[in-house]
């Protein structure tokens, strides 16, 4: 009977352990694999548009994968909040994003357009 009891509470036990593994990457999604975009060649090929709706509240830094190492950085921000725009747009150019920094509310959607011609860039997640 002891050993039966012992035996549910390990089950139980397990369950509520692989629950909480699951809750825990569920509710806490790394936040930026969503955004990342295609390359980005400037108006030469018509690719130079991309589109994101933001469906959680978040701060969703970003860079240009091309132009970003060790030295140098081409950063963006994104920043999904209660009472903001419902859209923004991000032009690049010269090598980086314009503004850095743009607000949306939650399920605003961000326009990125690259005018460096026939560069790539791209958006993607830090
Ligand atoms: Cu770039």
């Amino acid at each position: 009977m002891r050993r039966r009891l012992a035996i549910v509470v390990l089950v139980i036990w397990l369950a509520a352990l692989t629950l909480a593994s699951c809750q825990d990457t569920g509710t806490r999604p790394p936040p930026a694999r969503a955004l990342d975009s295609p390359s980005l060649l400037g108006s030469v090929n018509g690719s130079e548009n991309y589109i994101h709706v933001f469906t959680d509240h978040g701060i969703y830094a970003y860079h240009c994968a091309y132009h970003t190492t060790e030295h140098h950085r081409e950063p963006g921000v994104v920043l999904v909040q209660d009472g903001a725009a419902d859209s923004a747009y991000v032009q690049i150019f010269q090598g980086a994003f314009h503004p850095e920094t743009v607000t949306v509310r939650l399920n605003g959607q961000v326009r990125w357009r690259n005018f460096d011609d026939g560069v790539h860039h791209d958006i993607v997640s830090d």
